[in-house]
């Protein structure tokens, strides 16, 4: 099934009462689809940016290609495979776009030196360590424990990059 142009139109008019043609002038209306950009940190970060979104998906095979062309401004993937419904690619978008917002996160969990940030060079984050120092003779490198706050900067900054080329994650 298709979700239908006029049932789409009947439910954001209901919801915003305006007509869709017109909302799309004032919030970004972005359709969810397997094709379309791919999300990523910077467009996560541009999202962010907007005052308010819309965010169109559904449980169907896809849209009647004239919402696309009416109604949404522009066309978002989560990823190239296909899921059974839209929501849950909506709520990767809420999850990540949301936890850019200030106040959304706490100390423990600082946005500044993570993975694909500016402070990393776009690269991944570099391995975490905590307690204990060795477990299972699984040792915390030297490094770490060394006191040395450049040489660890220093180390941090290697750690990422290597993984960075090596595209950690990549199959
Ligand atoms: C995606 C995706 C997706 C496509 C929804 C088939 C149900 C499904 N949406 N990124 N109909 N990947 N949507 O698979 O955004």
């Amino acid at each position: 099934m298709v979700l239908r142009v006029d049932v789409m139109d009947a439910a954001l008019h209901a919801h915003y009462g305006i007509d869709p043609v017109r909302l799309r002038e004032t919030r970004r209306v972005i359709a969810l689809a397997p094709g379309g950009s791919l999300l990523d940190e910077s467009y996560v970060q541009e999202l962010a940016a907007e005052p308010a979104l819309t965010l169109l998906c559904g449980r169907y095979e896809g849209f009647d290609e004239r919402i696309i062309e009416h109604f949404a401004g522009e066309t978002l993937s989560i990823g190239r495979y296909v899921l059974s419904g839209g929501e849950p690619a909506a709520m990767v978008v809420c999850d990540a776009v949301l936890r850019k917002l200030p106040g959304a996160l706490g100390h423990a969990e600082s946005v500044m030196e993570e993975s694909f940030s500016e402070a990393l060079a776009g690269d991944p984050e570099y391995p975490h360590y905590t307690r204990p120092a060795e477990y299972r003779g699984w040792r915390v490198p030297e490094i770490l424990l060394s006191g040395h706050h450049e040489r660890i900067r220093m180390w941090r900054g290697e750690q990422s990059r290597q993984r960075g080329e090596r595209g950690e994650g990549e199959r």
